[in-house]
């Protein structure tokens, strides 16, 4: 089992794989692997390219269940053929992370992620959207996992306070809320 130091430094079982094209999308795939530790969820990063490193990338895929992993988080950006060649060897979901950069904005590692031929899908979060990745794969880990599942549970819970609270200001600012919303006098 591949194992990961999580928040408390205690070391945890890794479920899930967090795999990038380059370096230079660990920045941003960051916030995926720390949210993901600290709901106490161990992650184990690679950076592995579809085209720089295919045997590697291919290696890992072969080999991720067996070693004990659940997800695949995979992020690229360009022709970004990561996600459905890690895909294409194994049976895990992978989940993939397009990255908004390169002179067409993205739109070029969004479809090359979304057009999968039948047969073999990968899912897709939106441009840049690594917290999404992270939640996905959360997700479903929390289908046999009351510990995660209580984690987004108390996640859902907070956003849906704090848009709540944005609301209770518009009335401070005599603007709003419009209609009758949850909690409004009947
Ligand atoms: N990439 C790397 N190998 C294949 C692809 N598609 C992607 C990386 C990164 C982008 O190319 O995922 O988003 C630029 O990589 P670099 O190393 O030049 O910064």
């Amino acid at each position: 089992m591949p194992a990961a130091r999580g928040e408390s430094g205690v070391v945890e079982r890794a479920r899930v794989a967090i795999v990038v094209g380059s370096d230079s999308d660990l920045p941003l795939m960051k916030e995926a692997y720390d949210l993901l530790t600290s709901w106490g969820v161990g992650c184990r990063v690679l950076v592995a390219s579809a085209h720089r490193t295919p045997e590697d990338a291919v290696s890992f895929a072969r080999g991720a269940r067996e070693q004990g992993f659940e997800v695949v988080i995979a992020c690229a950006g360009l022709a970004a053929h990561l996600p459905g060649v890690l895909a294409a060897h194994t049976t895990l979901p992978v989940i993939a992370v397009p990255r908004a950069a390169g002179s067409l904005g993205g739109l070029d590692a969004l479809l090359s992620i979304v057009q999968m031929p039948p047969g073999v899908p990968v899912a897709c979060v939106g441009l840049d959207a690594a917290k999404n990745a992270a939640l996905l794969a959360a997700s479903i880990l929390a289908v046999n996992d009351a510990a995660v599942r209580e984690r987004l549970e108390s996640f859902r819970r907070e956003q849906a306070a704090a848009v709540r609270e944005k609301n209770a200001r518009l009335a401070g600012w005599g603007m709003g809320p419009a209609g009758p919303g949850p909690g409004a006098p009947a």
